[in-house]
């Protein structure tokens, strides 16, 4: 059985990033996979909102986002985290195994946590472990991720063995990690050392699903890059972040090789060049967001398609966890 789970935090609006990294990705492996698992991680969002008012309308958006981009309700589960409470069982299980050391090595929680380290929540550490119950609640063998998130995955794989190896039992099956494409890693499109992100405060360092064409355009041209005429082929690209990002999502959005790209802008400056990104982003994102946009409209009918994902999710997660429940040895209720 070949299953997949993929998550989203619903903590702004959903990007570029997101999109070529991450739910792409999605849409492609739904045609391949026996089961496809994308869930909206609203419990993952409170490890950093500060501020939770529009958490509840963010997951509606992130799900109308999933189906926009191409995920058919009728071939995924599509579901909210908090819809499914078994996620914080099995999560609570996993915190009792899981060394803290391997926590502490987390790069995310260092970022994240940055300098206030004393003062961040416990559920920013524990983020990891939560993650590791979301696949492993439902046996998820496959897990479309970007770059940013594979050391998570491997801290998963980890768990799943510990977990088997205490326990004797062969319950859980390492998941693999999905990061493919030209386009694992977006980068801010003001600093091309800083990820592409909802939380970077600068809307003008990310292209967002809902942008409309004037908005994309603007933000394209203001793109930071640099003095320099494109090269001729990818490998000129190495020391120059901001015009190989730039150039990776056109490659993304084209199909085209990174080289390919370079030699047909070779020499010259970025004006050309961005001008055929912003109508790259105007064919292929502009859609989605539109339709983004119509099913945030029909309010009922997405509360409707994300209840019968739980409805389905709550069946497989029950049924897994009552292994795992023997396997730690907890009394069966009655
Ligand atoms: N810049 C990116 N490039 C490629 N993939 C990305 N992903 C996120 N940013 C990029 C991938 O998108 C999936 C969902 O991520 P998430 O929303 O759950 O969490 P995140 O990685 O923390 O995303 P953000 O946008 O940076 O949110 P904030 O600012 O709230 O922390 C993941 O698979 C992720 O790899």
């Amino acid at each position: 059985m070949k299953r997949v789970f993929s998550g989203y935090r619903p903590t702004g609006d959903v990007h570029l990033g997101n999109y070529l990294g991450a739910i792409r990705n999605c849409v492609f492996l739904q045609k391949e996979m026996d089961e496809n698992l994308i869930c909206v991680v609203d419990l993952h969002a409170m490890t950093t909102l500060s501020d939770n008012k529009n958490l509840a309308s963010d997951t509606l958006m992130m799900a109308a986002a999933f189906i926009a981009s191409g995920i058919d309700p009728n071939r995924s589960i599509i579901f909210a985290q908090s819809h499914v409470p078994l996620h914080l069982e099995l999560s609570w299980i996993f915190s009792c195994l899981t060394p803290l050391g391997w926590l502490n090595r987390m790069t995310q929680f260092k970022e994240k946590a940055d300098k206030n380290r004393e003062n961040s929540c416990l559920g920013l550490l524990a983020y990891p472990v939560l993650m590791a119950a979301d696949v492993l609640l439902y046996k998820a063998t496959h897990v479309p991720v970007g770059e940013d998130q594979k050391q998570h995955v491997e801290l998963m794989r980890d768990l799943a063995g510990l977990f088997n190896r205490t326990f004797s039992k062969d319950l859980f099956s390492l998941p693999e990690p999905v990061i493919t494409g030209p386009a694992t890693r977006i980068m801010s499109l003001r600093d091309g050392a800083s990820k592409m992100s909802k939380s970077d405060i600068s809307d003008y360092s990310r292209i967002n699903l809902m942008d409309d064409a004037d908005t994309l355009a603007i933000k394209i041209r203001k793109a930071k890059t640099d003095t320099d005429p494109l090269p001729d082929t990818a490998k000129g690209l190495e020391t120059r972040p901001e015009a190989r990002n730039l150039v990776s999502i056109y490659a993304a959005l084209s199909g085209q090789t990174a080289d390919q790209i370079c030699q047909k802008f070779a020499g010259n400056n970025f004006s050309t060049f961005k001008e055929d990104i912003t109508n790259l982003l105007i064919e292929h994102i502009l859609p989605i967001g539109q339709e983004i946009q119509r099913l945030l409209k029909e309010g009922k009918h997405l509360e409707s398609i994300l209840k019968t994902g739980a409805e389905r999710a709550n069946l497989l997660a029950n049924k897994h966890m009552n292994d795992v429940r023997e396997a730690v040895g907890l009394l069966k209720a009655l």
